[in-house]
């Protein structure tokens, strides 16, 4: 016996949250839970506005419409991979089925890479706190970017500086002409670059990125690219990594592939937040013990939010919201 719930959310966000110049108020998704026989799967699918192509009214009869075929008897797996057009449905789905079908270890990675922002002091203390990878290594994140690029190259230089274990990954989301992208390298000392095991996207075009990695002998790694249409993975000089971010990329079958043509190519995969809930950030961190073991996810999100979803996030204090209080919107 098959059955299907629909749920949609709406978590509020801490204020001021701005993607891509969008105030984001709240964060609105589906949640999918299958049963079958005495077997449960949960998946979570949330079209980020700014990023997703799809928005959520387009995912909802996607989602309806797809869990009727499995219900009539369909392979989930089959029907979300069809999805292409809309990945946040494609993976929600998914996930759903790999938790059904177990698939899907339980064990979770949920030791991401924290974002660094705020107070210098508090920033400090934490980053000295953070408990080294499996490579004996700290990894922390900073977005670059936003203010100006010569203090950005200033304050990831304070950072490398006062902890030597420190290995960070920068984010600048294409922002950077190639003279600012210089500007911020021209203070960061050489010996120091290595220690920054990437920065996305320096450049708005890969050509420029290119460029910069071949100057400063400072890692790249792609993120907006490999969601571009003809995009290939395949080894570069100075490349380090590829992000994945399934929400916006797709099915766990799409999603495994990259990280296969990753690992062959000797590239990292990085498992990366699109801002889902409690549930899909612990979806994500189990994909990553899975899929990734040797690379801590990107999953520090949560914060973001004023509550968590179903399942917590180790250590959040922040409230948890329970299926009781949520609104079923479609059943089958
Ligand atoms: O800037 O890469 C981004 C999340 C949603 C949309 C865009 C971005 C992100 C993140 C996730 O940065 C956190 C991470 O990758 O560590
Ligand atoms: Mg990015």
């Amino acid at each position: 016996m098959r059955r299907a719930t629909v749920y949609r959310y709406s978590l509020p966000m801490e204020a001021g949250v701005v993607l891509r110049n969008q105030r984001l108020k709240s964060r609105d998704g589906l949640l999918v839970q299958l049963w079958q026989d005495d077997k449960i799967g949960w998946g979570e699918i949330a079209p980020l506005p700014g990023f997703s192509q799809e928005s959520l009214e387009q995912a909802l009869p996607a989602t309806q419409h797809a869990l009727a075929q499995w219900l009539q008897g369909a392979s989930l797996s089959a029907v979300a991979s069809a999805f292409v057009a809309q990945p946040s449905v494609a993976f929600g789905l998914s996930m759903a089925d790999a938790e059904l079908r177990e698939q899907l270890p339980p064990a979770a990675n949920t030791r991401s890479a924290p974002l660094c922002h705020g107070d210098p002091d508090e920033l400090y203390a934490r980053l000295d706190a953070l408990p080294a990878d499996g490579q004996g290594k700290k990894v922390a994140k900073v977005k670059v970017g936003l203010y100006e690029a010569v203090g950005d190259g200033l304050n990831v230089t304070m950072l490398l500086e006062a902890l030597p274990d420190l290995h960070l990954r920068l984010d600048a989301n294409r922002s950077w002409t190639p003279a600012k992208a210089a500007g911020f390298a021209r203070f960061v000392a050489p010996e120091l670059r290595s220690r920054i095991a990437f920065i996305e996207e320096p450049c708005s075009t890969r050509e420029q990125s290119r460029e910069f990695t071949r100057e400063t002998g400072i890692a790249i790694a792609w993120d907006e690219s490999v969601r571009e249409r003809g995009f290939d993975v395949r080894a570069e000089p100075g490349l380090a990594a590829i992000i994945i971010k399934p929400t916006l990329t797709g099915s766990l079958t799409r999603c495994r592939e990259l990280i296969g043509q990753a690992h062959r190519a000797g590239l990292q995969a990085v498992i990366s937040s699109s801002i889902e809930s409690s549930l899909g950030l612990n979806q994500l961190a189990r994909m990553a013990a899975w899929l990734t073991p040797d690379t801590a996810p990107g999953l520090d999100t949560l914060d973001l939010m004023q509550a968590q979803l179903i399942r917590r996030w180790p250590d959040s204090p922040l409230p948890l919201i329970s299926e009781d209080q949520l609104e079923s919107i479609w059943q089958g």
